[in-house]
Parts: C-alpha cells; structure tokens; sequence
C-alpha cells in the first residue's frame, strides 16, 4: 500500500471514530492517538525520507490536509458534544414555572398574648404606664408589703410555690404595687400603671382554674381617688371588652390590701347566666378583684394615706379570653394544640 493509500485508509477510519465518539473523553483519546507525535500520521511523515524528491511535497502536502480535515472534524464533534452536554444539564435543571408553590404555614400571636395586648392598650389610651413586674418574688413583697404578715390567715387564699422560705414564684401581680409605690415620686404628677404577667398557684386546675395562669394589675394613686373612680375605670373597660349588653356585677369581698373589696363577675357566656359546669351553676364567671388601697399599704410605701388614696384591681385576662371566645376549658390556653391556637388570628 503507497503512503498515500494509508494515510486516505486512516482519515477514513478516523472520520468513522469521530461520527461514532459518544463523549468528550472518547473524542479526546481519537485526538491523541490520531494526531499525536507517536499517532500515524507522524510515522507516515517519517517513512517520508524513501520518497523520491518529486514525490515527498505531494505526499506531504497531502498528509497535512488529512491532519487539518481531521482537526476540523474533532473541533466540530466537540462542539457538538458539549452543546448535547449543556442541553442535558439543562433539561435535568429545569424549573416548571408552573407547578403551584408550597404552602408556608404562617402563625400567629397566641390568644392570650392577643388578650393582654388589647387590655393594655385600653389603659394606655387613658394614661397608664406599662410595667414589668418579677416572676420570681420575695415573700416581703408577694405577702408582706400586701398586709399579708407571716402568720396571716388569708395567705391560705392563695397556695404558694416556694423556692425557699423568703423566695418563691409570685401567687399575684400585686407585689408590683408595691415595687411602684416605692419609687413613685409625687411632683411628677399621679401613679397610673399596669402591670400583666405570669402567676402560679397550688391550684387544682380544673375548667376555670389553672395552676399558671395571667394577671393584669392595676393601680392609680393620686388626692382624692374614691370608689366612684374604680367603678367608672372598671365600667370603661368591661364595655370595650365585652359589649355594653354583657352584664357584669360587683360584689363586696375581701383583701387583705384593699378596703373595702370588691369582686366583679361576668355573665357566663355558656348558659348566659341560667348555671352550667363552666360557672359552677352560678351563672357568673369571676373576673377580676379590686378595691381601695389598704391605708397600711400606703404607709409601707412611704405614702401618706392621709394625703393620697387610690384603687387597685387584679384581672385574670385567661377568663377574659373564654368569655370572650367561649372557651369553656382554661387549660385549652396552656395545652398549646395549633389546631385551637390557630383559630385566634389576630389583626
Ligand atoms: C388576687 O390575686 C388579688 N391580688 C387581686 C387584687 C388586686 C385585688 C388588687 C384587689 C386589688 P384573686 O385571687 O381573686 O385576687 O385573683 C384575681 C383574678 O385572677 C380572679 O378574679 C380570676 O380572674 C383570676 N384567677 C384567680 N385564680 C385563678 C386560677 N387558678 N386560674 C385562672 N385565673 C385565676
């Protein structure tokens, strides 16, 4: 076979490899092994030298041409490979637009929180400050500074968790009327405040009782507070809580820090007031206590009862809820199921 009959054999063959590469890497060993310096065409270059003078430059020139075809056509299967590659990635990556999205689920502020919020915002808009009180009390200020000394029967009212003999978790927020009073200074002008937190009792819980539950404290000390101040105060806020049809009623009661007392009840929205196991088949759901501020109670704050007075109340915003939302469970609050939270969205 003459040199130019091998090397037309061998462009043959190599196009044929080149159609038939199925990948880069193939294509990349035909490169090598075709066009390489130890590749056939260089050896045929070689067997060059036993050509006559005439000769070599045909066959020469001839060679080239099959070694620049053959590049050519390496070039354009390469890029025809890529090009299937990128269309390959492509399609594995696609996104369909179209497909609906995944549902977000989105929460909410739980009741009580929501509760809370809408009461201290009544108070706001008439003047009050907002404070924060401790969870974790002394006995001093929880009983003490409340006219509740050591050996005080009425400390029974309220079953304590103790921490130790002095500490424990606060039974009420009252002892922030104290903290309050204590600092309050009187030429800036009356004490307004509010003050919502946690408390705990050895309570037994049951529909209407649970052993955490909330509080609101109130209080307002100035000259001249009387009775009539609580009632309106009480008055104002029950009707934008409940509507100006919900009956409330108040009854004389007692408190070792107010004199006199009273307790206010709600129309039970269960039985509207005909008796049932939420209120006890009392017709009534107790909401909140109150009165005027016990004169000793002034006295250990440094406050001079014979020259200010003023009331103080302690809302359980946990039954404001249920009568709100007619909840006739408290525990509901505190079990936190999302299928009862997310019935309460909000704003
Ligand atoms: C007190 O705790 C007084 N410190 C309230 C007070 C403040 C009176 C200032 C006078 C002046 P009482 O124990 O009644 O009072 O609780 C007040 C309110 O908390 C109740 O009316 C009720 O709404 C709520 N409450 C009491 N115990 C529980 C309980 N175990 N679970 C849920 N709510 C409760």
């Amino acid at each position: 076979m003459s040199l130019q009959e091998k090397l037309e054999a061998l462009k043959t063959e190599t196009a044929a490899k080149i159609a038939a590469a199925s990948d880069l890497n193939v294509l990349n060993q035909i490169r090598v092994e075709t066009l390489g310096k130890k590749g056939p065409i260089t050896e045929v270059l070689r067997g060059m030298k036993d050509l006559s003078a005439e000769e070599r430059p045909k066959v020469g020139a001839f060679a080239n041409e099959i070694r620049d075809e053959l590049t050519a056509a390496i070039a354009t299967k390469k890029a025809e490979l890529e090009a299937a590659a990128l269309d390959l990635a492509l399609a594995k990556e696609a996104i369909d637009v179209t497909l609906p999205g995944k549902q977000i689920p989105q929460g909410n502020r739980h009741v009580l929180t929501q509760i809370l919020e809408e009461i201290e915002d009544i108070f706001v808009g008439m003047g009050y400050q907002v404070i924060e009180g401790n969870e974790v009390e002394s006995d001093h200020y929880n009983f003490q500074r409340m006219n509740l000394p050591k050996d005080h029967p009425a400390r029974d009212m309220q079953d304590t968790f103790y921490i130790s003999n002095e500490v424990l978790i606060r039974t009420h927020t009252s002892p922030v009327q104290a903290r309050v009073m204590e600092k309050h200074d009187f030429s800036q002008g009356p004490l307004r405040m509010i003050s919502p937190g946690k408390v705990f009792r050895r309570d037994t819980d049951d529909a209407t009782h649970s052993h955490q539950f909330h509080q609101i404290e109130g209080l307002v000390i100035d000259k001249n507070v009387t009775m009539a101040d609580l009632k309106g105060t009480l008055e104002v806020m029950m009707k934008k809580m409940f509507g100006a049809d919900r009956k409330i009623r108040l009854r004389p009661s007692y408190f070792p820090f107010t004199e006199p007392s009273v307790e206010v009840d709600v129309s039970c929205f269960k039985c509207g007031g005909a008796g049932c196991n939420v209120c006890k088949h009392t017709g009534w759901i107790e909401i909140l206590g109150a009165g005027m501020v016990h004169p000793d109670v002034l006295t250990m704050s440094g406050i001079d009862p014979e020259v200010y007075s003023g009331f103080a109340f302690g809302l359980g915003p946990d039954r404001v809820a249920m009568l709100r939302y007619g909840v006739n469970d408290i525990r509901n609050f505190y079990q936190n199921d999302v299928r009862f939270l997310s019935q309460f969205k909000g704003e």
